[in-house]
């Protein structure tokens, strides 16, 4: 691995002996490349600031501790933090990076006041990306918060995309609006601005185009956030370019539907594993 310049160490990048590899900023901790199969995963829009002045477009910002719009800046305060690099080791067939992120004086005085200690650990391998984070209330007090992983997948095509495994469960429409919807589809496709909150969503999701597919597991995420802006939206972006919707998908896992509550001292560990399946069939 390698940083920007040495001194201000503002990104890693990553890479296992089988050519797979990941970047990630310390800026919001922000894993902003995934290449498996030779191929890069995560869209990251090419007006994306990288510049920490203002949460990155694309790869996979961290939503805590609060997803969408209310007392907190839009998605809370942990994608636009720089977090610290505690290590980066290769482990067998793994390179493993963790980074932390803690209270400061200016989330102490924010309307979510709490102590609080995130252990991220990005996980690579071959086929996979593996994004844990370990939440800890180090507070004196419980607190609840939702979190959810940004996931930006790069598709050739969204015509030609498709997500499985969302078929019987429910979700809210946030563009038409709707909350006691149920999805009636094997394979969802996007044809339209579309921004919807899968709820409790039983097992794998997998984004398939072409003849490739990223399947999606979650581990303690109770919830999948399905959302492209379509040219309506992407307009209205400045960091997001009009002709790169066509790009992009965004499958994010989180718990946004429900509060994580902890105690104090209680820990919980929740994220997703990503695996390159076109990859790691052809490797069985
Ligand atoms: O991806 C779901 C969503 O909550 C959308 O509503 C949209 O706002 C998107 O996140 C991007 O949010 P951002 O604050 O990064 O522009």
């Amino acid at each position: 691995f390698y940083s920007d310049d040495g001194e201000s160490l503002s990104r890693l990048v990553v890479s296992t002996r089988l050519g797979s590899s990941a970047e990630v900023y310390l800026y919001g901790a922000t894993v902003t490349s995934w290449k498996c199969g030779g191929k890069e995963r995560l869209f990251v829009s090419k007006q994306a600031k990288l510049d920490g002045s203002k949460p990155v477009r694309g790869g996979i910002p961290l939503v805590f501790p609060q997803f969408g719009p209310g007392d907190l800046p839009q998605h809370g305060f942990a994608r636009t933090r720089v977090w610290t690099l505690l290590s980066a080791e290769e482990h067998g067939e793994s390179v493993v990076v963790n980074l932390q992120l803690k209270d400061n004086e200016d989330t102490r005085a924010s309307k979510w006041p709490y102590k609080f200690d995130l252990l991220y650990t990005i996980d690579l391998t071959e086929t996979t990306l593996s994004t844990i984070i370990k939440y800890e209330n180090v507070d004196s007090q419980p607190f609840s918060f939702t979190s959810l992983m940004h996931t930006y997948l790069r598709v050739p095509d969204i015509a030609s995309t498709t997500v499985a495994g969302l078929k019987d469960v429910a979700y809210v429409d946030k563009i038409k609006g709707g909350t006691d919807l149920v999805e009636e589809r094997d394979e969802v496709t996007v044809e339209a601005n579309e921004d919807r909150v899968y709820v409790n969503v039983p097992g794998v999701v997998t984004v398939r185009y072409g003849d490739e597919s990223i399947a999606i597991r979650r581990f303690n995420f109770k919830d999948i956030v399905l959302w492209n802006p379509w040219a309506e939206k992407a307009a209205e972006m400045a960091d997001f370019g009009n002709d790169e919707f066509p790009q992009m998908i965004c499958v994010e896992a989180g718990t946004v539907a429900s509060e994580i509550s902890l105690r104090p001292g209680q820990t919980i560990s929740c994220g997703q594993i990503l695996t390159c399946e076109s990859l790691a069939s052809s490797n069985l």
